[in-house]
């Protein structure tokens, strides 16, 4: 399909980019090039697989793993200017999610602002829950303190990207002796999937009832859990027991936006598309990690109709991000 819009693609800058060295060490000499690169390689690849359009954010877990809040602000700043950069050299090409300093919810907000109204951005990018005073400090944002934060990506009416991170050592006890299951095997979705749960139960979005949260890799898992979720024992008419008004359906299909990065597999687009509808679920590949010549095969020839195909490979990022193509 041409002009394609592609929204989990991943740069980094020299203090983030040993980060994602654990993810492709054997391969990291070109892995290292292609976070590095935007404006080479990149486009090279976008237009042989016809990409017209990234949007582009940092990778992981990058910002959220600074725990000193002073450098994270600092870096996150660094990275946005530098995607700005970036953006300005080809509009057509390029747009941006900015990073956010997420240990301070107030810096997070100027910042988020400062991307959007001076910079252009279409929205934020963050890796999961912060490390805020130490490095095994975890900080989810279903917790009091970033209700003002919410507050302002609801007003400034942009999505925010909520992407994985791998839980911290401590927290993994369960894949003990099991390694294989840390990162995009398994435990980015399980630790993705329990903190977009987490927003939900909260009450989050029947305070901020605008805001739209995307998740990736046709989202983490849920769309084939969320019958159960809500089901509960069904004869016994238990009634849930978070503070949320609703069933987790219906924020799920009201407040969310699916992607296709990385889960290149049919079954499963539709098992999304059929959850949450074929307007809430938007093509991407996760560039570098993930290889766009099949990324783009696959849904280029993907069962599904033409009309699907339009929306979820393009028109769909145009509405919501208001893109001017
Ligand atoms: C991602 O950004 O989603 C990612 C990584 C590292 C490995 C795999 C992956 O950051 O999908
Ligand atoms: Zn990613």
């Amino acid at each position: 399909m041409q002009g394609k819009i592609a929204l989990e693609e991943h740069f980094a800058i020299q203090p983030t980019l040993g980060d994602s060295k654990v993810f492709g060490g054997h391969v990291w000499q070109d892995l290292e090039h292609r976070l590095i690169d935007i404006q080479d390689t990149r486009l090279k690849e976008m237009d042989k697989h016809d990409v017209e359009m990234m949007i582009l954010s940092l990778n992981a877990p990058a910002i959220q793993a600074i725990h000193d809040t002073e450098e994270a602000i600092a870096i996150a700043r660094q990275a946005n200017d530098v995607l700005a950069d970036n953006m300005r050299k080809r509009p057509s090409r390029f747009a941006g999610f900015a990073a956010l300093p997420m240990q301070d919810p107030d810096a997070a907000a100027a910042e988020l602002t400062r991307c959007v109204k001076d910079l252009g951005m279409v929205g934020a990018l963050v890796n999961g829950f912060s490390n805020i005073g130490s490095p095994d400090n975890v900080t989810y944002y279903d917790l009091p303190q970033y209700k003002p934060f919410w507050k302002t990506v609801e007003a400034l009416d942009v999505p925010f990207y909520l992407h994985p991170r791998n839980p911290l050592p401590g927290w993994t006890k369960m894949y003990e002796g099991h390694n294989w299951m840390l990162g995009p095997n398994w435990a980015f979705a399980a630790e993705t999937a329990v903190h977009a749960l987490r927003l939900i139960g909260s009450g989050l979005f029947d305070e901020c009832p605008k805001l739209q949260i995307l998740l990736g890799h046709l989202g983490e898992g849920i769309p084939a859990m969320l019958w159960r979720i809500d089901g509960r024992n069904g004869w016994m008419k238990e009634p849930h027991r978070y503070p949320a008004k609703h069933g987790v359906g219906h924020y799920f299909r009201n407040n969310f936006h699916l992607t296709t990065s990385g889960n290149f597999y049919t079954p499963s687009m539709v098992g999304a598309m059929t959850e949450v509808g074929s307007d809430r679920v938007m093509f991407s590949i996760d560039w570098p990690f993930e290889d766009i010549g099949q990324g783009s095969q696959w849904f280029d020839t993907a069962e599904i109709s033409e009309a699907d195909r339009k929306k979820i490979g393009r028109d769909n990022a145009i509405k919501l991000f208001k893109l001017k193509l």
